[in-house]
């Protein structure tokens, strides 16, 4: 009796962990869904585990490289398809539909409400699949706060839509999303991605403000050190004071 008891904690435990975290690895074009992978960067799996695939969990130290582009990320762009867009063009985000939980149930959605942005980083010598992102990024979109008590990214949406800038200049990005879950200060989720994609059109924007990864966020920053009451949890008071995105303003061309 008393194993089962325990079974059942421990599986309710794990179910908790497992179906609480995501991985972006695919992106939405005029309403088609490109395959799991094929334009993200890969993230290792390790180490294996049968029970739990370890690329859904999310980067905690904003101080860490993994910030550029989740776990070794930053060399991870050999063999990874490069994605041609226009600029203007709109593109959703959406996470890996990972079949060994389906049971679960929540497979395939952006489990947790909160912020979420996305910025671009130019391969400055056009070879996307060696460059490790640690040159300049902006960021052309975010999700913040809809009211008092809620995000504009909801709980268990599919997409996190972004728009590319109509003056972006052309040439190789990584394409970086990135959508936190404010659990608690010091155990702040970051779920991050990059994808590669070619942008065309008629450019002659000047992107701006530009930041680093690491560098861009800081731990003791308000966005990210924030208590419980003011993010997550009722009372929530998100506008009191208004919770802020993290990172630079966002370059509309
Ligand atoms: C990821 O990077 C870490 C630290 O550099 C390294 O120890 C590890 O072997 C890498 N893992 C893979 C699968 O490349
Ligand atoms: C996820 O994959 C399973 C198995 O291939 C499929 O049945 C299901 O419809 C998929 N769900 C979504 C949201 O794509
Ligand atoms: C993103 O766009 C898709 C397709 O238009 C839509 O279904 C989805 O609700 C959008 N996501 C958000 C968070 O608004
Ligand atoms: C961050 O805040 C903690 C707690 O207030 C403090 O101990 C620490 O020195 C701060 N770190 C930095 C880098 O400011
Ligand atoms: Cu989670």
């Amino acid at each position: 009796m008393r194993g089962c008891v325990i079974g059942t904690l421990f599986l309710l435990a794990t179910e908790i962990t497992v179906n609480g975290h995501y991985v972006f690895s695919k992106f939405l074009i005029d309403g088609a869904e490109t395959p799991d992978w094929q334009y993200f960067r890969p993230i290792p799996e390790q180490p294996a585990n049968p029970e739990y695939d370890r690329r859904l969990d999310p980067i905690y130290d904003v101080d860490s490289v993994d910030m550029r582009c989740n776990r070794n990320g930053s060399t991870a762009g050999y063999g990874v398809a490069t994605l041609t867009l226009p600029a203007g063009q709109e593109v959703g985000f959406g996470v890996a539909n990972n079949s060994r939980f389906m049971s679960l149930g929540r497979n395939g959605r952006i489990f947790h409400q909160g912020p979420g942005q996305a910025y671009l980083s130019r391969a400055a010598d056009g070879d996307l699949e060696s460059y490790e992102g640690d040159g300049d990024w902006f960021k052309i979109g975010e999700y913040g706060v809809k009211d008092a008590t809620h995000w504009v990214l909801d709980q268990h949406e599919y997409w996190l839509n972004f728009t590319i800038p109509e003056t972006t200049p052309p040439g190789k990005y990584l394409f970086r999303v990135e959508q936190m879950f404010l659990r608690d200060p010091g155990l702040v989720q970051f779920y991050i991605s990059c994808a590669h994609v070619e942008i065309f059109g008629p450019g002659g924007g000047r992107p701006g403000p530009l930041v680093q990864f690491p560098g861009a966020y800081k731990k003791n920053d308000s966005n990210i050190n924030i208590p419980r009451e003011h993010s997550m949890l009722p009372p929530m008071n998100l506008l009191n004071p208004k919770y802020v995105n993290p990172g630079p303003g966002v370059w509309t061309g």
